[in-house]
């Protein structure tokens, strides 16, 4: 008799903790689909771009996240200046960006136009001169346009995707 019980306690006890087991192990992989589901939502959602502001200056934006061309960029994204203008980028979002002037060893990823106006090979202009890392929150970055008119590709080292045009105007 004895026997028999303590056979009943050992078999059907640890039949039953599995079963727990494999509910909150169940429970736990939901939670964790979830929170991966909602993270890659939320930093993959679009945004909108901020009005582009007045004189010569171009905004760089994201909405916190910047995982592709919806959520962050430049605004305008293309910008008409006279020659011998003093262009000056902030940085008006959460990440660190660059404006990185085009040249043809630039992968077809970040220039897809190419290098455009500059022939000379070497970056007419790049932020990554003044800021190594991108620039931060509220930081500046300006460049004088004494380029010969035409159209000048630049975008983000940190962001491939996030590209911009200079047209210079004689
Ligand atoms: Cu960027």
């Amino acid at each position: 008799m004895g026997w028999r019980i303590e056979t009943m306690t050992v078999s059907e006890k640890p039949a039953r903790r599995r079963r727990k087991l494999w509910i909150i192990l169940g429970a736990v992989v939901i939670a964790a689909v979830a929170v991966v589901g909602s993270l890659a939502y939320v930093s993959n959602r679009p945004g909108a771009a901020p009005l582009p502001p007045t004189g010569p200056n171009v905004t760089m934006w994201d909405n916190g996240f910047c995982s592709n061309s919806s959520n962050c960029g430049y605004s305008p994204v293309s910008k008409n200046v006279t020659a011998g203008t003093a262009l000056t980028w902030t940085n008006m979002g959460g990440k660190p960006h660059t404006a990185t002037e085009c040249v043809s060893s630039d992968s077809s990823a970040a220039c897809p136009d190419g290098a455009g106006s500059n022939t000379s090979g070497a970056r007419a202009f790049d932020s990554n001169n003044q800021y190594s890392d991108g620039f931060k929150r509220d930081q500046q970055f300006s460049f004088t346009f004494d380029l010969a008119a035409g159209t000048y590709h630049y975008y983000c080292t940190v962001h491939l995707f996030m590209h911009g045009t200079i047209t210079v105007q004689a």
